[in-house]
């Protein structure tokens, strides 16, 4: 019933995940906040309704749209929602999934500078809160924060800038943002449950592990790039796309202050991955629509084997 081939709004997005929310008993639609300009933050919960309800499950999150113009991001949770809720009676792989976990899926965790990039500014990045500082020079470009920039660890350090006219402006503080501070909230809530967690982005087509902040390799890099090279390889397989694996600062550039870091020393979540989804080189961010399920059916692939592995290492 999803219109998959296609770049959705923001209130398209949030009334078909009502709507499916509505006609199937494995999906929940909820808010886990709002917005700096008042809009729900909307994350949808699916997994197999249990007899015994005192069970808990482990718990896989996956998120996109920290990046407004980021567009392939949300188009692919969306299609893993599709895809989770479609094949749960076709793909046995689904099944046992869906049984296992919980899935937490957020489409637009930025959604006002995802309504930005629509309406006004096809490249807008950041979210569109301004402070005083900002109102005083005016000038509309310089609203906004970078969402990954804005974290509680090692905020403001290297690779992260405090000009608020900067593509990298990490806020006047940590957690400044509601939309960070809200998937925060939400993760500190679940952080022993949820094994597995994923920051889409795009474009440069790689699988990054922490550390943003620091070259310095985590305790966990071994097993987190080990997952990650097995997963890519099973994307591979589907349209021949490479994907580099590596950890953020030694494979981009360093920024710190960023999602994943946070993630996994803060909230203690061993996978966790900043993924630079396609294009690469001619197309970078305006990806062409009739990509969407192409790069969903390849990702979907990787993270269907990252969810059993995990599954697998409990
Ligand atoms: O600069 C960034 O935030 C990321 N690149 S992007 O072109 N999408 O802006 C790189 C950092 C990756 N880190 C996480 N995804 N957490
Ligand atoms: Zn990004």
């Amino acid at each position: 019933q999803f219109m998959l081939n296609h770049y959705h709004t923001n209130d398209e997005i949030n009334g078909m995940v009502l709507e499916l929310a509505a006609s199937s008993p494995f999906v929940t639609a909820s808010s886990i906040g709002t917005s700096y300009e008042g809009r729900p933050l909307t994350i949808v919960k699916i997994t197999t309704p249990s007899n015994d309800r005192s069970l808990v499950k482990p718990a896989i999150f996956l998120e996109a749209g920290m990046h407004a113009r980021e567009w392939i991001g949300p188009a692919v949770i969306i299609y893993f929602i599709a895809a989770l809720v479609n094949n749960y009676n076709v793909d046995p792989n689904v099944r046992a999934i869906v049984d296992h976990f919980d899935w937490y899926l957020m489409p637009v965790s930025n959604p006002d500078g995802y309504v930005y990039t629509f309406q006004w500014d096809r490249m807008w990045r950041k979210t569109r809160s301004r402070t005083e500082e900002q109102d005083v020079s005016s000038r509309r470009a310089c609203a906004g924060v970078d969402p990954n920039r804005n974290w509680d660890t090692h905020w403001g350090e290297r690779g992260a800038s405090h000009k608020p006219c900067s593509i990298i402006y990490a806020g006047q503080e940590a957690f400044s943002e509601p939309e960070v501070a809200a998937m925060a909230r939400f993760l500190m809530g679940r952080k022993s449950r949820i094994k597995l967690a994923i920051d889409f982005h795009s474009n440069g087509q790689m699988w990054l592990t922490p550390y943003g902040y620091t070259r310095r390799y985590p305790m966990d890099f071994e097993a987190q790039y080990m997952l990650a090279v097995d997963a890519t390889d099973e994307l591979w397989k589907v349209n021949n796309t490479i994907y580099i694996v590596g950890s953020v600062a030694n494979s981009i550039y360093r920024a710190s202050g960023d999602s994943i870091d946070w993630w996994y020393d803060v909230a203690g979540i061993k996978y966790s991955y900043g993924v630079e989804l396609p294009g690469k080189g001619y197309h970078d961010f305006i990806l062409p629509p009739s990509r969407i399920v192409p790069v969903g059916v390849e990702t979907f692939e990787a993270i269907k084997y990252m969810a059993l592995e995990v599954m697998r290492e409990a």
